[in-house]
């Protein structure tokens, strides 16, 4: 992991902690740090699911501009598939995934946070896709996964205009999914993922593969990729577990086997 990114585990939550002040901007050492925590947090079988968080001031105003001023075409030709490798990392972790955010999120900052599943952001979060000022696009997801969340149209509002959209404004639109006292954001972040702890851990993976993958393709696909990876959960511990705890009368205790 780098000096500016490292997973914090506790009670079955992992925490992706970026930690490069003032701005957690994301320079290269960064983006290995995700791509290597998230890594870790796939492997690691005590981790039932994950946050990633800036702490309490920013989660992060975008990648390093300073560190990109200098850098040409053909040593953005070879970083640009790195870049996208860390969001792609962050979006590819088989297990629910939450962005928790506070101050700015910018960028490919923004652009991180579209990599997981779901986003909580605090009352004055700060959320863009400002490239366009710089004379560039988003280059780590942004045209793609923010357009399938929140639809082209307001996609193409925010990136063309690069305007800081507001925590209430990013609610209506459905770029995040819970807004919260600024205060407040991590323990809502710890919350939201406690109810996966302890749970079929092959089964949610299974559902967010079933899920993302379908979203790629035609519905026959996307029902064949369903009826598959349903099918192969009959060969896990854990639906015996679930479905003899539900005859019996009791809880399930899950192994993730
Ligand atoms: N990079 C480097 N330094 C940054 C930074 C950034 N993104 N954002 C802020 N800083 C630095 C400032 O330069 C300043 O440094 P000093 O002057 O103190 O040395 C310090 O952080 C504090 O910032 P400010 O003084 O500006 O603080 P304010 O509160 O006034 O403003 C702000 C905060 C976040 C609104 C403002 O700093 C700002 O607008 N920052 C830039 C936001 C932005 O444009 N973000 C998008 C960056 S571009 C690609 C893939 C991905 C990307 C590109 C290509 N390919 C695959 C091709 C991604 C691009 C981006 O994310």
């Amino acid at each position: 992991m780098s000096e500016f990114v490292r997973l914090e585990v506790e009670d079955g939550i992992g925490t992706i902690r970026l930690d490069r002040p003032p701005m957690n901007a994301l320079n290269a050492a960064v983006q290995e740090g995700l791509a290597a925590a998230a890594t870790e947090a796939t492997m690691r079988e005590d981790v039932f699911a994950v946050i990633v968080y800036g702490g309490e001031k920013v989660f992060a105003a975008g990648a390093d501009i300073k560190e990109m001023e200098a850098m040409s075409y053909a040593q953005m030709a070879r970083h640009s598939a790195m870049l996208q490798d860390f969001t792609r990392a962050l979006a590819r972790i088989p297990k629910p995934t939450l962005a928790a955010i506070t101050g700015y999120a910018l960028g490919g900052g923004c652009e991180v946070a579209l990599s997981c599943d779901f986003r909580i952001a605090g009352a004055n979060a700060k959320l863009g896709q400002p490239e366009i000022s710089l004379g560039i696009i988003p280059g780590a997801g942004g045209t793609q996964r923010l357009a399938r969340l929140v639809g082209p149209a307001r996609a193409k509002d925010l990136v063309f205009s690069g305007r800081f959209i507001d925590a209430d404004e990013a609610l209506a639109i459905g770029l995040i999914d819970a807004v919260v006292p600024d205060d407040e954001v991590y323990a809502a972040a710890r919350k939201r993922l406690a109810r996966y702890v302890g749970g079929p851990a092959l089964a949610i993976k299974a559902a967010k593969e079933a899920i993302d993958k379908g979203l790629e393709v035609d519905l026959e696909t996307g029902l064949e990729i369903e009826r598959m990876a349903f099918a192969s959960l009959f060969a896990t511990e854990d639906k015996a577990i679930g479905m003899g705890a539900f005859v019996a009368k009791q809880k399930p205790s899950f192994v993730g086997r």
